[in-house]
């Protein structure tokens, strides 16, 4: 008798470094076994498919909290619905820290919220107000609770800290043993020169992108950088727009200082010119860091194969076109400096990437699966997720390489009532996902339950361990 529960029969396996014929066998949510003719339990026919682990998406905001008490649109059921039907199994979204409040009630609030998803989640927890009370109890509070990560802005009016700020986070995340990742764009310049745009009556979506520039992303980014190797800190940069910010991560990692990268597909298969379409439709390719030039994606593509971006991710960011907390929350004819920022990608992130990467060739199949699974899992400290291997979850997507499809709203199955990538044709195609050895999706049908994903807590890992390299051996971070 066989106490196989699922076997997957006659996929390609595709891991983050080779590919081979092989057969699955899952028990207990897990992958019991990998090898042929195997046999047993439920039978899933693989032939002609290739068998990825499930997409983890590292950086995408579902249903977060805003200070009045709102939320985000995408709920975690719908986020989970979108994320299952597009491939993806993980994901690692916001809870986050009010100015004037501590880390722990939203932290509570946010887990609540998050019992009705049906992927697996971890939190980054976003820093807005590093007071001394957060730095000393809250961030060792919440790294117990197993979020290994904090996510600061180093722009937005509601949740930029300066770089003092900033310093206390990345000496206040090194005591505790967490990973850093920083939005980088400097504050006081996109302010300066929004000003100067709309006094100049440049107001429509498209001076999105005027007001803030590649410059001005590589500024911040180089002195993120610069600040995490004073505190000797790990960091994450995350949505690197264009290959003149990846330069500085390249500079850096080559004196081998602990910085990653991520990009997202918006800055691959979007550019500035569509937030340039006529009345305000430009809005809905609004996000920060915004698409850059018509030349940006091949620069960052070149880094994607160099191996200075580890990591492909959503930034799914929903605000709805016509809804009334959505893009047009201040008015149908805003300035771009009050339009919400953000662009929907949970369930469209591995279709556009296989299709602009795979499909062309810029990328092998196993570079898809260690930008999209085994890196983020990896690196945030994801035991169990994005690899096949014995022992591994048994999250897997059975993917359909050759399928043509044309991205709608309505096969993304996301609440956000449009997509920025609407009409576009792709190749390669989920036909089944797997979650923890269940069927979650099958054909575009979403199977899985409101509340059958799992909270993830993470441990202490490696790729957070500081380098041991201070200047004069003195640390600062030591005395707060
Ligand atoms: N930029 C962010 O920093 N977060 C969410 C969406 C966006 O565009
Ligand atoms: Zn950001
Ligand atoms: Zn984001």
């Amino acid at each position: 008798m066989s106490s196989t529960d699922v076997t997957i029969r006659g996929g390609t396996v595709v891991t983050e470094s080779t590919q081979f014929r092989a057969d699955i066998a899952i028990r207990d949510g897990r992958i019991a076994a990998i090898g042929e003719s195997l046999s047993g339990g439920a039978e899933i026919d693989a032939g002609g498919l290739l068998v990825l682990p499930g997409g983890v998406d590292s950086h995408c905001h579902i249903e977060q909290l805003r200070p009045d008490g709102t939320t985000d649109e995408e709920s975690f059921v719908t986020a989970s619905t979108s994320a299952l039907a597009g491939g993806t199994t993980s994901v690692v979204t916001f809870a986050i820290q009010f100015k004037g409040q501590g880390l722990r009630a939203s932290l509570a609030e946010y887990r609540r919220r998050a019992e009705t998803a049906m992927v697996d989640y971890a939190f980054h927890q976003i820093v807005t107000d590093p007071t001394d009370p957060v730095l000393r109890d809250d961030i060792p509070f919440v790294v117990e609770a197993g979020i290994r990560s904090l996510k600061v802005f180093l722009t937005y009016d509601s949740l930029r800290i300066d770089d003092r700020g900033f310093l206390r986070v990345l000496a206040a995340a090194r005591r505790a043993g967490a990973l850093v990742t920083v939005h980088c764009e400097n504050y006081d310049a996109i302010g300066w020169y929004t000003e100067a745009l709309l006094a100049a009556g440049h107001t429509g979506p498209k001076y999105h992108a005027w007001s803030r520039p590649p410059v001005v992303e590589r500024e911040a980014t180089y002195r993120a950088i610069a600040l995490a190797e004073l505190v000797d800190q790990p960091i994450q940069i995350f949505h690197v727009s264009c290959a003149e910010v990846a330069d500085e991560i390249a500079r850096a990692q080559a004196r081998g200082l602990k910085v990653w990268a991520e990009t997202c597909p918006q800055y691959l298969v979007l550019t500035e010119h569509d937030m340039d379409r006529p009345g305000f439709e430009g809005a809905k390719f609004m996000c920060s860091p915004p698409p850059r030039g018509p030349d940006a994606a091949a620069g960052l593509w070149a880094h994607i194969s160099r191996g200075t971006i580890d990591v492909i991710s959503s930034d799914h960011s929903g605000y709805s076109y016509d809804g009334a907390s959505g893009k047009r929350v201040h008015g149908a004819d805003a300035p771009f400096r009050d339009i919400p920022n953000g662009v929907p990608g949970i369930g469209s992130r591995l279709s556009l990437l296989w299709s602009e990467g795979v499909a062309t060739g810029r990328i092998s199949p196993s570079d898809f699966v260690r930008l999209t699974a085994f890196n983020p899992a990896r690196l945030f400290g994801l035991a169990g997720k994005g690899q096949i291997v014995p022992g591994a979850d048994a999250d897997l997507v059975l993917w359909d390489p050759t399928r043509r499809m044309t991205i709608t709203n309505t096969v993304l199955q996301h609440r956000i009532d449009y997509t920025p990538y609407e009409g576009r044709e792709v190749t390669g195609w989920p036909v089944l996902t797997l979650r923890r050895g269940e069927v979650a999706m099958r054909d575009g049908a979403v199977l899985a339950a409101p509340g059958s994903g799992r909270f993830l807590p993470r441990g202490p890992y490696d790729f957070i361990r500081p380098t041991g390299r201070l200047a004069h051996g003195f640390d600062a971070a030591s005395w707060r």
